[in-house]
């Protein structure tokens, strides 16, 4: 399996911990170094744009979408965060390749710090173990498909 993390600057302090995290636990499930790439983007609205892109690029089974989004004082948290959401779940929809969900939404770095802890408790480790339970799950969907289409060829080459 190959991935794109694509991982926000902003509160580079606790992104950084998800994405040594993220690839903690893919290099725990197999995967090797070179098969795991890794970008950098501003903020976390500008995530969904490069899961797309790394989706897009045909080269990745998977993009772990990493970032921390804190609420402030003004509205801005809520178009950032929803944004950055929505944003994620269309790059996925729309190419058919798995985009993790691995930004941490939070009122405060109290909790932000709780989600940014070892294996688990962190939301990088998290993202990166459901990428592969997923792509696993879209590979075993194909091949199921695939062999239930040839029995269905065989019999009615039967018929005819
Ligand atoms: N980006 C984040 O990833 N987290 C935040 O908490 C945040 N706040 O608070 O503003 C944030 N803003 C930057 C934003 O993601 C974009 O990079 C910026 O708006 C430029 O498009």
């Amino acid at each position: 399996m190959t991935f794109a993390i694509v991982v926000s600057r902003w509160n580079d302090e606790f992104t950084s911990k998800l994405a040594a995290a993220a690839v903690e636990a893919l290099r725990q499930a197999g995967a090797d170094g070179d098969s795991i790439d890794i970008f950098h983007v501003p903020g976390s609205f500008e995530l969904p744009v490069a899961a797309l892109k790394a989706a897009k690029a045909g080269n990745y089974d998977a993009v772990i979408a990493l970032g921390v989004v804190i609420r402030g004082d003004t509205p801005h948290f809520d178009y950032v965060a929803g944004q950055t959401a929505a944003g994620l779940m269309q790059a996925s929809i729309q190419t058919g390749v798995p985009v993790m969900f691995g930004v941490i939404t939070a009122d405060n770095t109290k909790q932000v710090t709780q989600r940014c802890g070892e294996k688990s408790d962190n939301k990088g480790y998290e993202a990166a173990l459901s990428a592969v339970e997923t792509v696993d799950a879209l590979r075993r969907i194909q091949l199921r498909g695939e062999e239930r289409w040839e029995v269905r060829r065989e019999s009615l080459f039967d018929v005819v």
